[in-house]
């Protein structure tokens, strides 16, 4: 390893996290992910109208604004039509889920599991616990989506936090990509260095919330823009959040995370998939299709059956009151 790789080894164990920058190409790596998003707006809002559910397909706005006013009709369910994961209850056969080819390759990204090799090894699968987030500028959205961390801003948080117990020695990596430039106007991330040396930390559920209580949040948190290419690596117990966009453009980003293979995944009802392994190469995933029907099936399992707790935590805590 090179004295640079031994000291952003050194800055992940010191403050918790690290930005890669430019490690991937925002031209070839990035833009076809937007394209297909755009496209997929496209088609979504030209068959709501012709459903009657919107009464327009708003095909003369920009990406941004289109979505914000498509979002505006439908409310935030209609960003379940563009995740990567189920939600956490209510799943029905017809809960809508999108799995493209393009984000398959961009969780398979070379560059990118180079990355993620340096922290937790070569033998490597992709965690279930992932996300799109396609936040448009917040004076846009309507007050019931205020709260929806896919849609406006994150609350703080440890990753640790959102998975089950069962996941707690694992050696799960988050793996945050921006799509667009994030800033400190458009809803970067805040992170706290250091807060993944005091261990797991309460958090509360209150209607429509999830969060550390602001008296629980280490001291030092900040902001931490990114260009799209750098990618962020962070420890499961770095306390984030994310800001508010502010800005009048969308700001897009991925939040995908890395297990070493055979670790517990922490939501042992969804799918993950080996995504390098240097000892078994054959027992990679490469095909993006049997990725998206992994999904479909885990939706129509879940579906028939009752509802499994994602929650380590219980709503009525009294140390949240
Ligand atoms: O992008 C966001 O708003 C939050 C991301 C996050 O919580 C994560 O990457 O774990
Ligand atoms: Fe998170």
């Amino acid at each position: 390893m090179t004295e640079t790789a031994n000291g952003f080894m050194r800055q992940f164990e010191e403050q918790g996290y690290v930005v890669l920058e430019g490690i991937l190409d925002p031209e070839l790596d990035l833009q076809p992910i937007l394209d297909h998003y755009e496209r997929l707006v496209d088609s979504l809002s030209r068959r709501l109208a012709d459903e009657g559910v919107l009464s327009s397909t708003y095909e003369d706005l920009s990406f941004g604004p289109r979505l914000a006013a498509v979002v505006s009709e439908t409310g935030g369910s209609f960003f379940q039509r563009m995740e990567i994961s189920l939600p956490q209850s209510g799943i029905y056969p017809d809960t809508p889920i999108h799995h493209p080819p393009e984000v398959f390759r961009l969780l398979r990204n070379p560059r990118l599991l180079d990355a993620v090799e340096r922290f937790i090894g070569p033998e490597i699968y992709s965690n279930p616990v992932q996300h799109i987030r396609i936040k448009p500028p917040q004076r846009l959205l309507s007050e019931d989506v205020l709260l929806n961390a896919l849609v406006a801003r994150t609350f703080w948080h440890q990753d640790q936090g959102v998975v089950i117990p069962d996941a707690d020695s694992t050696k799960m990596l988050t793996v945050w990509v921006p799509v667009t430039d994030a800033t400190r106007e458009n809803g970067c991330l805040m992170v706290v260095p250091g807060s993944h040396k005091r261990g797991l930390t309460l958090h509360c559920i209150t209607p429509g919330k999830f969060q550390i209580p602001d008296r629980l949040v280490a001291p030092g948190a900040r902001p931490l823009p990114m260009k799209a290419g750098d990618v962020l690596f962070m420890h499961k117990l770095t306390m984030h959040s994310s800001l508010a966009n502010r800005s009048d453009q969308l700001r897009c980003s991925f939040d995908l995370r890395y297990n070493p293979i055979g670790e517990h995944t922490g939501r042992p009802w969804f799918p993950g998939f080996v995504a390098r392994s240097r000892s078994n190469p054959e027992s990679e995933l490469r095909d993006p299709e049997i990725w998206a029907e992994s999904w479909r099936q885990a939706r129509d399992h879940l579906a028939q059956v009752e509802n499994p707790s994602f929650q380590r935590w219980v709503e009525d805590d009294p140390r949240c009151a």
